[in-house]
């Protein structure tokens, strides 16, 4: 592992120093370049991820899920309205892991993007499944720390539903509010436990049909049931979408969230365990770049795959020879 040792002594291009410059000095385009890089995982961004890192302000992270079309943008672009009014900057990764668009390509319907595309403090970028799901929250999360050393106050992660890739997305949340709908009943049996874990907010959106109500009284229930020793109460809010009502609530309902978590000492000892997993996965990843590399480059790995492939050599005994060699 003494490539590891050499970590912080990698060279960076000239253009990727001065991209992260730029970006951090509040130039959007350079920014915005900079989280393509990331994205794409590129070898030059990830040794600009050291200085990213060092970089990072404090930014409130907010994850915001729930299943298709619950009005989860809808309650963002509120939301971002309601921070800029206090003069916070914005910044908003949307992730959708079902769709191969990134980039802008679907901001369009995903995020009412029109009403903040002239703000600059408003950054609002969309994910698409590029890559493997792995792949793509540890690009969210790079992009995130990216987003926070270019100085945004509020960083708000939206995710479509509840599979493994959005709750590895979710570690990264600080307070993370699930939106739910009126008819989302079968949603909250096929997310049961998981559900209850995972959201510090509940949110009935779309509160102008019919059993928004029960369907909060189900929630409040199931939190009651799920009941852990935790200080914070877990609040079930209605909201209409479509008109705002209960947008005001929500976000001062975050705020309190984000204060909580900053001295609770349960939450704390949590982000301090997602740190040391996040970073033993930095490590694999790191390895697994590394072995990728030389399987590319170095002669001596591809006799051995090649002599593994015709059934002349023993995988199991080349396994370390190959890893002598990266
Ligand atoms: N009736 C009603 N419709 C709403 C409400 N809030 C949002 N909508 C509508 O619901 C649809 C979906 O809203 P979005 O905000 O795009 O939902 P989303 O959860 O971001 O959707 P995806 O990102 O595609 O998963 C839109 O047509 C909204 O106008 C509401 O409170 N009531
Ligand atoms: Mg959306």
């Amino acid at each position: 592992l003494s490539y590891l040792d050499n970590f912080h002594e990698f060279k960076y291009t000239e253009t990727m120093s001065a991209l992260l410059k730029q970006a951090l000095h509040g130039d959007v385009r350079a920014l915005s370049r900079l989280i393509s890089s990331i994205e794409s995982r590129s070898a030059n961004s990830f040794k600009l991820m050291p200085a990213i890192y060092d970089a990072r302000k404090g930014a409130n992270y907010i994850g915001i899920t729930g299943p298709p079309g619950a009005g989860k943008s809808t309650i963002v672009d509120f939301l971002i309205k309601l921070m800029r009014k206090e003069g916070k900057k914005v910044g908003v990764v949307a992730i959708d892991p079902s769709s191969p668009f990134s980039g802008g390509a679907v901001l369009g319907d995903r995020i009412r993007m029109q009403d903040h595309a002239t703000d600059p403090f408003v950054f609002i970028r969309s994910l698409g499944s590029r890559g493997s799901h792995g792949g793509l929250s540890r690009a969210t999360r790079d992009i995130v720390y990216c987003l926070d050393a270019a100085g945004f106050d509020w960083i708000i992660i939206e995710t479509v539903g509840v599979g493994q890739t959005e709750l590895d997305i979710m570690e990264l949340a600080e307070t993370t509010v699930v939106i739910l709908v009126p008819e989302a009943g079968d949603t909250i049996q096929t997310m049961k436990a998981g559900l209850t874990e995972i959201a510090d907010i509940f949110v009935v959106n779309k509160a102008d049909r019919p059993g928004a109500d029960q369907m909060s009284l189900w929630l409040s229930s199931m939190i009651e049931m799920g009941k852990t020793n935790s200080k914070w109460k877990t609040p079930v809010i209605l909201t209409k979408g479509l008109e705002g009502d209960g947008m005001m609530q929500l976000y001062k309902k975050i705020k309190e969230h984000a204060k909580f978590v900053a001295f609770d000492k349960d939450r704390r000892k949590r982000r301090d365990e997602i740190r040391a997993i996040e970073f033993i996965q930095m490590c694999q990843d790191t390895l697994a770049q590394k072995l990728n590399d030389s399987i590319a480059k170095n002669k001596r790995i591809t006799k051995i795959i090649k002599e593994v492939a015709s059934g002349k050599e023993n995988p199991y005994r080349m396994i370390p020879k190959v890893l002598k060699y990266i």
